[in-house]
């Protein structure tokens, strides 16, 4: 289900800011609709626009059922879902089940120990070793209760206690609610972690876990809504228990992305695509999954620069990734500015970040490590990276994003990229995009939704075989003759290349698609 169709995922602080307070919002937008129409998207996943203090980027929601002031009016959020709706696009809503604000009335309830509220939150006396994500204790202690709570997150990100069938009540609730208003589906942000048990150190896929879901699902969106649900390293088999008719429609992998990831995420080594391709065939060849193709969003730097050339080759990088992952099987998920080969953002100073996790992991490296070391890590993994507002205009000031100053400043790696240049250019990432996008829907049976039969890197070519179709990009900027790999030379007219020409030789980050009459 859903195998066929596009989502497009908006950060709406940095999408387009309407009324120049320098914060993207629902009426910038709906005024991009047709933008995304014509890229041939056919959802798009908001992340958080409800009221929030912001620690986290709206991941920290203090009321579920408003939409903050800064991203407009519940009014704007129907008529999002309304025009939306005009040009065949659902709105799916990024719903945080695991925590809330420690603004939220709940938290300042329970604090005080209110009748019923006292139990909404994960309480303890003797709080245990457990680490959070983005801190070194999960615990912290409330003045007011006497007691410690539970964040597997900021300080700012206080736990829920799904174990109360009061909890999990309020949530179905909520999301009937947003249902009732026509939104199509959801991003469950960290669902795995509802079901947690921390008092025994389990955080991910409690005992209860599963349970909780098939509860949710049945009292809400049940089978005919997208629902994908957030969950890192999940295996097939996880994915597998967590989808179907008792779950979800999807989750998302993420293995293709972490598969480099050292100690932490932020002590990364360079991408083995052979280690990537048999992850890659693995969920691509899997029984009874439904399937996600991912390569961007708003926790990751922007892949484009983790793995290729963002300078001199941005182009050439940004449509040869295009390619690989848009004719793979699965859902596919776009993340704003991907369209249009947007970089990482680069800025040397700190200042310029705001990410909670950034700013966390900078406290604690200080005085481990050096600061122009932690600072090249930040260049390189910061979450701010993708965050980073979409630059509309080449002429205007603030890239055309506000009439006022970015919320977060425009990077000076991102001079030279915009919507506007790009599709007055030759060389247009979003019109490739947009080829690609209807290629797929058009061969999805033949082409697309059939398994891999090879999939290899070899002299810096990464390659696929499936069904009627091959697929071969060069990922360095030296050229590769065919002869290195074979049979490449022998097969005739390509349907897709972001070259004007197929030559003999594969040019630098040059992709090429053949449909082939004959199995090789
Ligand atoms: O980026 C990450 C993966 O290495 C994690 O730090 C990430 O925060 C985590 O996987 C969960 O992400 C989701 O929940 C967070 C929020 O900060 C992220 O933006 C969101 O996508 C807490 O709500
Ligand atoms: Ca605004």
């Amino acid at each position: 289900m859903f195998q066929d169709k596009v989502v497009y995922q908006i950060y709406p602080k940095s999408f387009l800011d309407s009324n120049g307070d320098g914060i993207g919002d629902i009426p910038g937008i709906i005024s991009k609709l047709d933008y995304l129409a014509e890229l041939g998207v056919d959802y798009l996943w908001l992340s958080p626009i409800h009221p929030s203090p912001q620690h986290d980027n709206g991941y920290d929601i203090a009321d579920y059922y408003g939409i903050d002031p800064m991203f407009g009016t519940l009014e704007d959020y129907k008529k999002l879902i309304s025009e939306a709706g005009k040009r065949n696009i659902g709105i799916l809503l990024d719903l945080v089940l695991n925590h809330t604000s420690d603004d939220h009335d709940w938290f300042a309830r329970s604090c005080r120990g209110e009748a019923p509220y006292d139990d909404y939150y994960v309480w303890t006396d003797t709080p245990n070793d457990l680490v959070g994500f983005f801190s070194k204790s999960a615990w912290t202690y409330s003045e007011d209760r006497g007691q410690y709570y539970l964040h597997l997150f900021d300080t700012h990100q206080p736990d829920l206690n799904w174990h109360n069938p009061e909890v999990r009540k309020e949530q179905r609730a909520m999301v009937n609610y947003w249902l009732d208003l026509g939104v199509k589906g959801f991003r469950l942000d960290v669902i795995d972690l509802i079901g947690k048990e921390p008092e025994k150190m389990i955080t991910a896929k409690g005992p209860k876990f599963y349970d909780y879901l098939e509860e949710l699902q049945q009292d809400t969106f049940q089978k005919e809504f997208l629902t994908v649900g957030e969950c890192w390293n999940a295996s097939l088999d996880d994915a597998r228990a967590m989808t179907g008719p008792k779950g979800l429609t999807q989750v998302f992998d993420f293995n293709h992305l972490t598969s480099s990831y050292g100690e932490s995420k932020w002590d990364q080594g360079a991408p083995d695509f052979a280690k990537i391709s048999a992850i890659i065939q693995k969920w691509q060849n899997g029984e009874n999954i439904n399937r996600v193709v991912v390569m961007n969003n708003h926790d990751m730097p922007r892949l484009i620069s983790l793995w290729l050339n963002d300078t001199t080759y941005r182009y050439e990088s940004a449509t040869l990734l295009a390619t690989f992952f848009t004719l793979l099987r699965g859902t596919q998920y776009l993340y704003q500015g991907e369209e249009i080969g947007l970089t990482n953002a680069y800025w040397s100073s700190l200042n310029y970040y705001k990410d909670v996790e950034t700013l966390n992991f900078y406290q604690e490296k200080k005085g481990v490590l050096s600061h122009d070391e932690i600072m090249e890590q930040i260049q390189k993994i910061s979450r701010d990276n993708a965050r980073t507002p979409i630059p509309w205009s080449t002429t205007k000031p603030q890239a055309g994003f506000t009439s006022g100053r970015s919320w977060l400043v425009i990077p000076d790696a991102h001079k030279g990229i915009s919507v506007q240049s790009d599709l007055q250019s030759t060389k247009s990432v979003y019109r490739y995009y947009q080829k690609l996008i209807s290629y797929k829907k058009e061969y999805f049976t033949s082409h697309i939704n059939v398994p891999i039969d090879t999939i290899e890197y070899t002299h810096n070519v990464w390659w696929y075989k499936k069904g009627k179709m091959l697929v071969a990009c060069n990922m360095s900027d030296k050229r590769v003759s065919y002869s290195h790999i074979g049979f490449f030379d022998t097969l005739g007219i390509p349907v897709f290349s972001n070259y004007p020409e197929v030559l003999d030789e594969l040019q630098p980050y040059q992709a090429v698609v053949w449909e082939l009459d004959n199995e090789l």
